[in-house]
């Protein structure tokens, strides 16, 4: 287990950062690493697993020491969406309401994170494992990964965002193709269609994925979060009101002291080092 020597002991935001019901996490410096650690059901999502990875997120976001988080998987998956074996329980919720209340709300806390999150993607992302990996800002995969949008195969449409997303990664032609015809996307598929950024051997993706990591850590906090949002705008706004968000953060980027400080780096011809102030 990492370095916890940031958070402060008991605090709320401290237990939510504990491992627990299926959800491991690490933190190292500033990156945070987040694994779903349920490998026998290749990590499939239960409602604890879920509670556990929304108030970890939203514990991050309210973490100034974390800059950087990796979500990844444990064993031979990624995640293979909603746990199918809890869903048949008896008692399991309508899933209008599962969405309603765990997983919209676990899309919400992963896309409003000011912290970019990079998925370390190992194997198969199915379901709404797809739609986790999707909604991180950057995707790594690890060749043996694989999408499947299997909802289809079970009586049910794409769901946590995955309609919204996948459109928006791909083009409304490949993401119909993909949504509609539902085979697996491999890695070096999902690599050509831009759907992840890179692909690297398995044995290197949790090293690359850090190794990116660390580098984005490095980069000033408060531009990197308002960079996010203003990615996130563009996809609903027009150009008048893009123009427009981009002058408003540039002010306030402008007048911080991370602005100083890479301008001084410049002019010292030295690497800047980001407060987030
Ligand atoms: O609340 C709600 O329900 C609404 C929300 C819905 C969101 C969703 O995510 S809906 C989609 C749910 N997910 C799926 O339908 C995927 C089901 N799994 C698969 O199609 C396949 O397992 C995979 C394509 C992901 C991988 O195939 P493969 O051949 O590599 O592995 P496998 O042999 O099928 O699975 C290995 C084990 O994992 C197996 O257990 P066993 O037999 O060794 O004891 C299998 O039952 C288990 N497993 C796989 N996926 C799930 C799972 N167990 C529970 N839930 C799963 N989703």
């Amino acid at each position: 287990m990492g370095d916890r020597s940031r958070s402060s002991a008991g605090s709320p935001a401290d237990e939510a950062l504990q491992s627990r019901d299926g959800l491991r996490i690490e933190t190292r410096a500033s990156v945070v690493t987040l694994t779903l650690d349920r490998p026998d059901s290749l990590n499939a999502l239960t409602v604890p697993l879920k509670v556990a990875l929304l108030e970890a997120l939203l514990a991050i976001a309210r973490s100034s020491a974390i800059r950087v988080v990796v979500l990844t998987g444990a064993g031979r998956a990624f995640c293979a969406g909603q746990d199918l074996a809890e869903r048949a329980e008896p008692d399991a919720p309508p899933l209008e309401v599962e969405l309603r209340e765990r997983y919209n709300p676990m899309v919400r806390a992963l896309r409003d994170l000011p912290q970019p999150v990079i998925a370390a993607i190992n194997g198969v992302a199915a379901g709404a494992g797809a739609s986790l990996a999707l909604a991180s800002d950057l995707r790594i995969a690890s060749v043996d990964a694989r999408f499947v949008l299997a909802f289809g195969r079970i009586g049910l449409v794409p769901d946590s965002g995955l309609t919204w997303l996948l459109p928006r990664l791909v083009g409304a032609a490949r993401a119909a193709e993909l949504a509609l015809v539902g085979d697996p996307l491999g890695a070096n598929e999902a690599l050509a269609i831009g759907l992840v950024g890179r692909v690297v051997p398995a044995a290197e993706l949790l090293p690359a994925a850090h190794a990116l990591a660390d580098r984005i850590a490095e980069g000033p906090p408060r531009a990197l979060a308002m960079t996010k949002r203003l990615l996130e705008a563009g996809w609903s706004t027009d150009l008048d009101e893009a123009l427009e968000a981009e002058a408003a953060a540039q002010g306030l980027a402008g007048a911080s002291a991370d602005h100083a400080e890479g301008l001084a780096a410049f002019r010292e011809k030295r690497p800047p080092r980001f407060s987030g102030e």
